[in-house]
């Protein structure tokens, strides 16, 4: 089957490289497609699973010359392509990429952009705004690229979509951070825009939907787990409690915003049953009596503390990937409060306190429990099994 083309285009910097790698993922290859010469102002990627090419123009800057270069490069590479007789290298959708921390520069940068892709004077443009971190100004920075587009007479019709990104978790501090946001839309909505003939069936763009929100939710369970394994080694005036619960709860948020569990009334309650089990659980502070009372373990107190933060934050990580994705795929109800609780409550169950006293125990073989990153290293393969 043809691939349709996408091509990303932005000011270096803006982040094109980081918004590739999260809508691809670790499988996808840069690919020698093309003739030579013109692949050094391009990469071209390729996936398995995503039935888009994306051409990223490297090296597209503020200066005129270089963005001639790169536009030089995105032509050069169609028409020798198509020469060569190789598959149709035709430019289908263009992802205008402008940085969402600078939007005083929105209305000139979109002024350079349209200049450089004049020449595609009919293909479909999604503004992606990228490092969309601050989720109040989002809205007025989506209203900022439609008032720069609609200046841009010829072109402005060509603008279909603005989607804010937050292609990977931007950390604040230990507690606070920007999870991803945004991906999976951006893949839906660019399979929509694409030609009849070269659109990917939706079976095929939601198993690979599916496949990126595991693992962007999976990203965020790390950024979880070390923010809670970092904040519960370091010895201060609050109780762990305290300081754990909002972690706990920005990463169920952020997991819910992945599977889009995050709108309706029922969700509400969903996640709240999810927050309950997981900050109160029983289960889990008996974890910490049970791992102190271990016969010969030699840990400092601080470390088995992080230890078991983290494994928590995990372990809740974990059971709500599991019960969202089964929401998002259908298998499960939102009203089924009682499952959820069971599963979250498996998930923290024996079998977890089994599960982290086995990593206690290995560590303090090793005597290797020096610093965090060591922490989270032994935490992060130990995978709860719900048994629901
Ligand atoms: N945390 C975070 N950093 C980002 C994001 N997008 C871009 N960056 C950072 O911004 C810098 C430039 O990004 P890059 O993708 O290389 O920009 P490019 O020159 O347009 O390809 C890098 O340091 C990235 O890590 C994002 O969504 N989250
Ligand atoms: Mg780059």
């Amino acid at each position: 089957m043809e691939r349709g083309n996408v091509l990303v285009i932005g000011n270096s910097g803006v982040g094109k490289s980081t918004l590739i790698n999260s809508v691809l993922g670790d499988e996808m290859a840069k690919t020698g497609f093309g003739s030579s010469g013109t692949t050094e102002k391009l990469d071209i990627y390729e996936s398995e699973e995503f039935p888009f090419r994306i051409i990223d123009t490297v090296g597209f800057e503020q200066s005129l010359v270089k963005q001639f270069k790169a536009i030089n490069a995105v032509k050069k590479w169609s028409k020798d392509s198509i020469k060569d007789g190789k598959e149709n290298t035709k430019i289908n959708l263009i992802w205008f990429c402008i940085d969402g921390t600078s939007s005083k520069l929105f209305p000139e940068t979109i002024k350079n952009l349209s200049r450089a892709t004049a020449m595609w004077k009919t293909v479909p443009i999604i503004v992606v705004i990228t490092k969309s971190y601050s989720v109040p100004e989002r809205a007025e920075n989506k209203k900022m690229v439609y008032n720069a587009f609609a200046k841009q007479k010829k072109y402005s019709k060509n603008l279909k979509h603005t989607i804010p990104v937050v292609a990977s978790t931007y950390v604040l501090n230990n507690t606070a951070f920007a999870p991803p946001e945004g991906i999976t839309e951006l893949i839906g909505t660019t399979n929509e825009l694409m030609p009849e003939g070269i659109k990917a069936g939706e079976n095929d763009v939601y198993k690979f939907k599916l496949k990126r929100k595991k693992a962007l939710a999976q990203s965020v369970v790390g950024f979880s787990t070390t923010s809670a394994v970092t904040v519960a080694a370091i010895p201060v005036p609050f109780s762990d409690a305290l300081l754990l619960g909002p972690i706990e709860l920005a990463q169920i948020k952020a997991l819910a915003q992945i599977y889009e569990i995050d709108k309706s009334k029922e969700s509400k309650k969903f996640i709240n049953s999810i927050v309950e089990v997981g900050t109160v659980s029983v289960a889990a502070k008996g974890a910490i009596s049970s791992l102190k009372a271990i016969p010969g373990i030699n840990i400092a107190a601080s470390v088995l503390n992080a230890i078991i933060a983290g494994a928590i934050v995990a372990a809740i990580g974990e059971g709500s990937i599991y019960v969202f994705e089964k929401i998002y795929t259908g298998e499960k109800s939102i009203e089924d409060i009682e499952w959820v609780k069971n599963v979250m409550e498996s998930k923290l169950s024996s079998q977890f306190i089994e599960n982290v006293t086995e990593v206690v125990e290995k560590m303090a073989k090793t005597g290797n429990t020096k610093n965090v990153g060591e922490i989270i290293n032994w935490l992060l393969p130990l995978k709860i099994k719900a048994k629901v």
